[in-house]
């Protein structure tokens, strides 16, 4: 696709698709961060992080979603964190939060963390060390208000999100970087192919364009046919190619490519890397994320990084994963910790 199509492109999905409420609010924070750090003379990275949802309503009861429960993101989020960066987290509505992951989504309870002494909620003396790690860390990055933190919940409103977050950081130029985690939708129903309300079960309830108040003549992207549902997504427009050449030319700009087909990883990381001429792909396959993945650069080609097996356990969900990173003493298992 050429530039000018391109823009054509996002200038049409960000016409048709309105912004989200809270997107005024997002950027009055995201500037007012972004010029405080920049003035002090740290580095800032916006991290994505978690899926973003596909509604099939307007007044949406069902929606298309993915996995991710945005581990990696909270993970790699306390990683700059420790490293100096200013990180706007811009992660999925209740998905996983730098900090408080190790204490949620977890297969125990936070209430497992803690105990009654005195009369007073007390941690448990088997949690202290390791706790008192990650608070200190937590209040660290509270004290020098080094995170901020946004939310989206839907394919539009991350992207509205991250245009307007990128080009307050253009200005940074190569000082800015966009670590993109969150697994974001390929394909979508547009708001002018939206209906109105609950999708019915059979026709005879159903609504047609014009109950929906459309007079496109277009057909709804979700409907039921006989008994039968049809979802006919579009697809999303190329936003990568949108930052990288518009929103934010000079950033430094990592992408993430998931596949579940090993012989496709490699291939199409490298195709993302030449189709959008950005830094650096890091790919991973679903079931083998959370301890190996590709990088895959124009000046090192392609580099695996492994989380050597000593350091694995299979969790739950039987996938396996790394052992003991954000434990102090190496001693116990850190549940979900990502490789990277
Ligand atoms: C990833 O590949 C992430 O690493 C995961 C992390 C989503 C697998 P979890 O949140 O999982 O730790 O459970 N994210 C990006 C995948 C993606 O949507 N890439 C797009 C693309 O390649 C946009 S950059 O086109």
């Amino acid at each position: 696709m050429d530039s000018a199509a391109l823009q054509s492109a996002e200038s049409h999905y960000f016409t048709n698709n309105p912004p989200p409420k809270d997107l005024k609010v997002n950027i009055t924070l995201a500037r007012e961060f972004i010029t405080r750090h920049a003035d002090q003379g740290r580095r800032v990275v916006l991290v994505t992080s978690g899926g973003t949802i596909v509604p099939l309503e307007t007044q949406m009861v069902r929606y298309i979603d993915n996995f991710s429960a945005g581990t990696r993101g909270a993970t790699s989020a306390e990683y700059f964190l420790q490293n100096g960066y200013a990180v706007i987290f811009l992660h999925r509505q209740f998905s996983l939060l730098p900090y408080s992951r190790h204490y949620s989504h977890n297969t125990r309870s936070f209430l497992d963390f803690m105990k009654e002494g005195d009369g007073r909620v007390v941690v448990d003396e088997q949690h202290q060390e390791e706790m008192m790690y990650v608070l200190r860390q937590y209040m660290e990055a509270k004290r020098n208000n080094t995170l901020l933190i946004l939310s989206f919940v839907t394919i539009t409103e991350y992207l509205w999100d991250l245009r307007e977050v990128a080009k307050l950081m253009r200005p940074l130029g190569p000082k800015a970087i966009f670590y993109l985690a969150a697994a974001v939708s390929d394909f979508f129903v547009p708001q002018d192919r939206m209906v109105e309300h609950k999708i019915q079960s059979s026709e005879e309830f159903a609504q047609n364009a014009e109950d929906s108040g459309d007079t496109s003549g277009k057909l709804p992207a979700a409907r039921t046919e006989g008994r039968s549902l049809i979802i006919d997504l579009e697809p999303v427009p190329k936003f990568l190619k949108s930052l990288v050449d518009g929103w934010a030319p000079e950033g430094m700009i990592v992408s993430f490519k998931l596949e579940t087909d090993p012989s496709l990883l490699v291939k199409k990381a490298t195709h993302s890397l030449k189709n959008y001429q950005h830094h650096l792909v890091i790919g991973n396959l679903l079931l083998t994320r959370k301890w190996e993945v590709v990088f895959v650069s124009s000046i090192d080609g392609e580099k695996w990084i492994r989380v050597p097996s000593n350091r694995r356990t299979k969790s739950f969900s039987g996938v396996e994963s790394l052992v003991g990173a954000a434990d102090p003493t190496g001693k116990k298992d850190a549940g979900e910790e990502p490789a990277i």
